[in-house]
């Protein structure tokens, strides 16, 4: 069959659109000449009072369980082996833990197409592991979130499979049916397009009705319009809260609502997808995300975990500009506590790009706000591959995010600087890979693009042993092929080297526990001047404490001046390195290539 131009607009868009896309790129929109660098404004009243947040403290690190430990020799992750990887974590240094979904579900969409909410899916394990696993990470002081996918479930569901079962049923109208335009159902109800691509519905013979789906066609989309089907997911949230967990990451969050009328979408001059806006696809996604019910919605789900003492977390997975997002914190910061701010996922490694964007973040988030900063998910393309594997700047990287003021989101393995693996798309286990198998090799490589999520999926490398450690069987062909690299980048590796990744993250995580000022102070940004296009500069604040974090993103030796005279050393990604200017005459300090340095004033 002859494919359409629109098809390669799809897969385009689909390739690059942020949430699920798999290429980094840096946005068009952002070509106005970034503006000088000035302080920010501390807040109105100009006072230096800590972020009355009670999460700004928390390390949030995501485990997509399907890949990080296998205690059953059956080439999947298990819930006990996670279990027995808890120290690890503790170690390490991080305080809550996000599980990609480990519910019951046909694994479609590798979990986000839940089936059974209340149950874990055979593979990961039992309730009882659930409840060990619960009481192990409680033990070490560390949070569980659970992942909810609440905007749609799998048509595996028994309430998809009632409701799609005839137009009479009691729970037809918890999912979104609509007749088609013209008679047999040969027209669909709207023109909306799902975010993969492609129309957003799917026609049922049976009933000669179409049902809508944001994502993929086998997750149709639940009609919160209906209070039942609200009442029904608030009630799950009850049943994970009542055995402790913390908190929720919201998949898709800003999907929740659709235009009651469906009207159709209008045009927008969006091709591709980017981390500051809903439009793409020639679509403006006007009627189908971030509805004025939406943000409402937002304010009903903290109110279900306020339900809890002490605080539990809400962390919304939503996409649009910053000033859009932060409508999902409610008015008065009562909504959710988070929100992913994905821009660092999409945006060149460059130091100004960072900065314009800290800058914005900063302004549409101040205090008492805390924002996210997040490199890489099980959506996207691991960040170390953007940058060539270059391991230097995945130590910048690293200081950058765990100094920012704002909770950093660090996906499994990206500690220890895995990488992206390639995989082939006719045999992609990633449903988007398949759906765009037809795609020659040959126009991927050339247009440098991936087009399956396997490649940022693979098992976590834990040894040099066969199977990366990850599996209690070495003969066992495990899910996804662990990454080639794994003899020489794994956790015991790099454990016992100083200079290594892991011990990076290590000894900024530590760093960041012994300072509240970089958990829960303000951010200013500091004027580089000339050297804006090497390095980024920012101190945070708390009472008289000053703590500064200078980052060289370039290869050249840079000469700075220090802001203050007595500069004690914290941290350097130079494990060598033992003092900021020890020896020197004047202000000046050196950074070495690729150098970040973390230092206070001396007493
Ligand atoms: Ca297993
Ligand atoms: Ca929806």
């Amino acid at each position: 069959m002859r494919k359409s131009k629109w098809y390669l607009v799809s897969v385009l868009a689909t390739v690059l659109w942020p949430a699920h896309g798999i290429i980094a790129w840096d946005s068009p929109s952002s070509t106005r000449e970034s503006q000088p660098a000035e302080c920010l404004s501390l807040n109105e009243s100009g006072t230096l009072a800590l972020n009355e947040s009670s999460i700004a403290d928390l390390v949030i690190y995501q485990i997509y369980p399907r890949s990080f430990k296998d205690s059953t020799g059956d080439g999947v992750g298990d819930l006990r082996g996670i279990i027995e990887k808890l120290d690890y974590l503790q170690e390490l240094g991080v305080n809550a833990i996000w599980f990609s979904p480990f519910f019951k579900s046909p694994q479609g969409d590798h979990g986000y197409d839940v089936s059974d909410y209340y149950d874990i899916s055979p593979e990961y394990g039992t309730i009882a592991d659930f409840h060990e696993l619960i009481k192990e990470i409680h033990a070490r002081d560390i949070k569980m979130i659970l992942d909810l996918p609440l905007n749609h479930t799998s048509i595996e569901h028994p309430w998809f499979k009632e409701s799609a079962s005839s137009k009479d049923n009691p729970k037809r109208d918890w999912y979104i049916w609509r007749d088609g335009k013209k008679p047999g159902g040969s027209a669909r109800p709207n023109n909306w397009k799902a975010i993969p691509g492609g129309p957003a519905w799917q026609y049922y013979e049976n009933t000669d009705q179409w049902v809508y789906f944001h994502f993929l066609p086998f997750q149709p989309d639940l009609n919160f319009r209906n209070p039942e089907v609200k009442e029904m997911m608030f009630n799950v949230m009850r049943f994970w809260l009542d055995r402790g967990v913390d908190g929720f990451r919201l998949d898709i969050l800003h999907a929740i609502y659709e235009d009651k009328q469906l009207r159709d979408d209008s045009f927008s001059w969006a091709l591709l997808p980017s981390d500051k806006s809903t439009a793409s696809l020639f679509k403006a996604h006007k009627y189908d995300l971030n509805l004025p019910e939406t943000f409402d919605f937002a304010m009903e789900l903290r109110g279900v975990v306020d339900e809890y003492q002490p605080e539990r977390l809400l962390l919304g997975e939503a996409f649009g500009s910053v000033e859009e997002l932060r409508r999902y914190y409610g008015p008065e910061n009562d909504g959710l506590q988070l929100v992913f701010l994905f821009e660092f996922t999409s945006t060149a490694f460059k130091p100004d790009k960072y900065a314009e964007i800290i800058r914005r973040i900063e302004k549409a988030l101040p205090p008492p706000y805390t924002p996210t900063y997040v490199l890489s998910n099980h959506d996207r393309v691991r960040f170390i591959s953007r940058l060539n594997n270059n391991r230097d700047e995945a130590k910048i990287a690293a200081t950058m995010q765990l100094t920012l003021r704002g909770v950093p989101v660090i996906y499994y393995g990206e500690e220890i600087g895995m990488p992206n693996s390639k995989f082939e798309l006719n045999t992609s286990l990633d449903p988007i890979g398949r759906k765009y198998s037809w795609v020659p090799n040959l126009l991927c490589k050339w247009l440098g693009i991936t087009l399956t999520r396997d490649g940022c999926r693979t098992p976590m490398q834990w040894n040099d042993k066969p199977n990366a450690g990850f599996s209690t069987s070495p003969d066992v062909k495990t899910w996804l092929k662990v990454s080639d690299t794994y003899q020489n980048l794994n956790v015991a590796k790099e454990s016992q080297d100083p200079a290594s990744v892991l011990n990076c993250y290590k000894r900024l995580l530590k760093l960041r526990r012994d300072y509240m000022v970089l958990q829960s102070g303000l951010l200013e940004l500091i004027e580089s001047g000339a050297l804006k296009k090497k390095c980024l500069a920012y101190r945070r604040i708390h009472e008289k404490q000053n703590v500064f974090i200078y980052l060289n993103f370039s290869r050249d030796v840079l000469k700075l001046e220090s802001p203050v005279e007595k500069p004690a050393l914290l941290f350097s990604t130079d494990v060598n390195r033992a003092s900021l200017n020890e020896g020197s005459t004047d202000a000046a300090f050196y950074l070495g290539p690729f150098e970040g340095v973390i230092f206070e004033e001396g007493r």
